[in-house]
C-alpha cells in the first residue's frame, strides 16, 4: 500500500452533560481526528488525548504537533500497520499521537484486504455488553437519577468516578439503592495516595468488581502494597502504557485487572499484546474509553470482542455522550453493542456531519 499523504482534522463536539472527573470537567471533546490517504484506500483514526495533559501528558495539540513534526514524516511510503509501528518506535512517548496514524495506516490496509478489524486482531464475540462510566455528581441524589437512567437504559454494569471526598458515600448509596447484584466499580484516575489505603480498605465492603487506578501512574510499587490490603481487585489504567507495562505490573502484584485503551498503549497492535500477556496469566482486561467519537468507538468494539475481555467495558454508545456524532449512530441493545464486520474499523464519519465539526485541517503531504 503506497501512502500519499496524512490529513489532520480538528474536531470539536460539545458533551450533553459535563463529565468530571478527579481531573478535570470536560464540557466539549476536542478530537484530533487522522486520515492516511493510500493509493487502495483510506483509513481513519481517532487521537484519544484530551485538550489538556490532565490525564496523561499528551494532549490534542501536542499530539497533531508530534505527528506533524515527527511522526508523519518517519513513515515510509508503502507501509502497513506494522511498518508504521517500527517507524515511529524510536520517537519516545506520544502514544496516543502514535496509535491514532497506526491506526489509520491499519484501517486502509485492512479495507484494501476486505478484512474486519475484528477479524484482523482475532476476536470471536460478534456483540460486547457494554458499560458506562459516570462522572462526579453535583450531590448524591443526583449521582442516584443518573444511574437509574443508565440501568433503564441497560448498561451491563456502573462505573463511579471518584475523588476524595466522593468515594464511600456515593458508592455506598448506589449499593443501596440497587443492591448488591449490580455490577459496580469504581474510577479514581490516580487521586489518592498509598497513605489512603484505610479509606480505600472501607470500599471492600461494597463488593465492587475492581478498583481502577487509585493511585499515581508510576506508582507500580505502591499499587502492589495496596493490592496486599485490599480485598477489592485492583485495576490499572494510567499505569500501563505497553505491554511491558503490564507484565511488570503483573509480576509486582500491582494489579489483578487491566483495562487496555488502545490509545494509551500505542495502538491496536500493541493493545493486542497487552491482551496476550494478560491471558497469559489469568489477569482479566477490559476495554476502556476515552469519550470517542465513533471513529474511536467502532475500532475499540473490535477490541473488545477478543476472548480476553471478560468484563464488560466503557464502550457505551457515542450518543451517550454527543447529541451528533461524526458517524452513524450505535444501538446499545440489550445492554450490548454489535461489533462491527466491515472493512478496517467498520465506520466511516459521514462527511457532512463532519464538515459541520470541523475547526481545522491540515494536509501531510507524503
Ligand atoms: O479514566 O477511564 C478513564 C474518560 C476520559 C479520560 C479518562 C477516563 C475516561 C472514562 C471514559 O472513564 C469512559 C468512556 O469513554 O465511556
Ligand atoms: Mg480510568
Amino acid at each position: 500500500m503506497r501512502i500519499e499523504g496524512v490529513e489532520l482534522r480538528r474536531i470539536s463536539l460539545p458533551l450533553r452533560t459535563p463529565f468530571r472527573t478527579s481531573f478535570a470537567t470536560e464540557t466539549d471533546r476536542d478530537v484530533l481526528l487522522v486520515r492516511v490517504v493510500a493509493d487502495t484506500a483510506e483509513g481513519w483514526g481517532e487521537c484519544v488525548a484530551l485538550a489538556e495533559p490532565l490525564y496523561s501528558p499528551e494532549y490534542a495539540d501536542g499530539a497533531a504537533d508530534v505527528l506533524r513534526r515527527f511522526l508523519v514524516p518517519a513513515l515510509p511510503r508503502t507501509a502497513d500497520a506494522h511498518a508504521a509501528e517500527r517507524a515511529m518506535a524510536p520517537f519516545k512517548g506520544h502514544k496516543m499521537a502514535k496509535a491514532a496514524l497506526e491506526t489509520a495506516v491499519l484501517d486502509a490496509e485492512l479495507r484494501t484486504a476486505g478484512l474486519s478489524l475484528a477479524a484482523c486482531l482475532g476476536a470471536s464475540a460478534t456483540r460486547v455488553p457494554c458499560g458506562v462510566s459516570v462522572g462526579i455528581a453535583g450531590s448524591v441524589p443526583e449521582l442516584l437519577d443518573r444511574v437509574a437512567a443508565h440501568l433503564d437504559a441497560g448498561y451491563t454494569r456502573v462505573k463511579l468516578k471518584i475523588e476524595p471526598g466522593w468515594d464511600v458515600e456515593p458508592v455506598r448509596a448506589v449499593r443501596e439503592r440497587f443492591g448488591p447484584d449490580l455490577p459496580l466499580q469504581v474510577d479514581a484516575n490516580a487521586a489518592y495516595t498509598l497513605a489512603d489505603a484505610p479509606l480505600l480498605a472501607r470500599l471492600d465492603a461494597f463488593g465492587l468488581l475492581l478498583i481502577e487506578q487509585p493511585l499515581a501512574a508510576d506508582d507500580l510499587v505502591q499499587h502492589a502494597a495496596l493490592a496486599r490490603v485490599l480485598r477489592t481487585p485492583l485495576c490499572l489504567d494510567e499505569s500501563v502504557e505497553s505491554a511491558a507495562h503490564a507484565a511488570a505490573a503483573i509480576s509486582l502484584g500491582a494489579c489483578s485487572v487491566v483495562n487496555v485503551k488502545p490509545g494509551r498503549v500505542g495502538g491496536y497492535l500493541e493493545a493486542r499484546r497487552v491482551h496476550d500477556v494478560c491471558r497469559a496469566h489469568g489477569v482479566a482486561v477490559w476495554c476502556g474509553g476515552m469519550l470517542e467519537t465513533g471513529v474511536g468507538r467502532a475500532a475499540n468494539l473490535a477490541l473488545a470482542a477478543l476472548p480476553g475481555f471478560t468484563l464488560p467495558g466503557d464502550t457505551a454508545p457515542p450518543s451517550q455522550y454527543f447529541d451528533e456524532d461524526v458517524t452513524p449512530p450505535f444501538l446499545l441493545e440489550d445492554g450490548h453493542l454489535t461489533v462491527p464486520t466491515g472493512p478496517g474499523i467498520g465506520v466511516a464519519p459521514l462527511p457532512d456531519r463532519l464538515d459541520e465539526a470541523t475547526a481545522e485541517t491540515e494536509w501531510l503531504p507524503l
